[in-house]
């Protein structure tokens, strides 16, 4: 069969946790940069969100079905394995990033990346009104790391892919970059699982070269 092309703009966090997944599981697969909202997302998705999924005929949206259905597809390690309460664990948090935490920090990157102001500057009332529920997720992201090093089990998941894209751009705002500095078992996750490939090779261009 076709290799994977996913398509997606490399900026986006749930983006990089799809192409972190296809490394680690030792998957092939072309990215095609796309916006959301482009006629290639939206052939795919019903609401336009990146990354969506062609593999020969068949397509796919939303970056855990996608996962899944590759978990499924091809051989390598188990993305979601059969033990019952690994796999309940890393669900737990796909849920709670994708429903709670990931939703509650957007609106303060925002501020920073995408900000309105007309001379493009942080947007500081938006970044303020965030700032209590990024500071309240990282304290819970630092409690949940504090046992074993890891969100789920005691090894890295794609529990942990979703979120060290999303801690990647906390680390360099100023008041995410301070609050992540001082939780002592979330900076020392973060240190650790930054180094590895996946990561590293799923570096995002800046937002400037966002493409179309
Ligand atoms: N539940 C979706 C979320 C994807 C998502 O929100 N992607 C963002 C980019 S990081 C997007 O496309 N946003 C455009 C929009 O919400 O209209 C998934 O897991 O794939």
């Amino acid at each position: 069969m076709s290799e994977i092309e996913i398509i997606g703009a490399p900026q986006s966090t749930f983006v990089r946790t799809l192409r972190m997944a296809m490394e680690e599981k030792g998957v092939s697969y072309k990215l095609t940069p796309a916006r959301p909202h482009t006629p290639e997302v939206d052939a795919i998705h019903p609401f336009g969100k990146v990354p969506v999924m062609r593999h020969g005929d068949f397509t796919l949206c939303e970056s855990k079905a996608i996962a899944s259905y590759i978990d499924k597809a091809f051989p390598g390690p188990h993305l979601f394995p059969d033990d019952a309460r690994l796999c309940g664990q890393i669900e737990q948090w796909i849920s709670l990033i994708n429903t709670a935490i990931q939703p509650s920090i957007i609106p303060y990157l925002r501020g920073y990346f995408f900000s309105q102001q007309p001379d493009g500057k942080p947007d500081h009332q938006m970044i303020e009104a965030a700032l209590p529920n990024v500071q309240a997720n990282i304290a819970l992201l630092d409690r949940a790391v504090a046992k074993t090093g890891h969100l789920a089990g005691n090894g890295f998941t794609y529990a942990d892919m979703l979120a060290l894209p999303i801690l990647d751009y906390l680390k360099v705002c100023p008041e995410s970059r301070d609050a992540i500095g001082m939780a002592k078992y979330l900076s020392t996750y973060f240190a650790i699982q930054a180094q590895r490939p996946s990561f590293i090779n799923t570096t995002p261009p800046p937002f400037s070269e966002l493409r179309r």
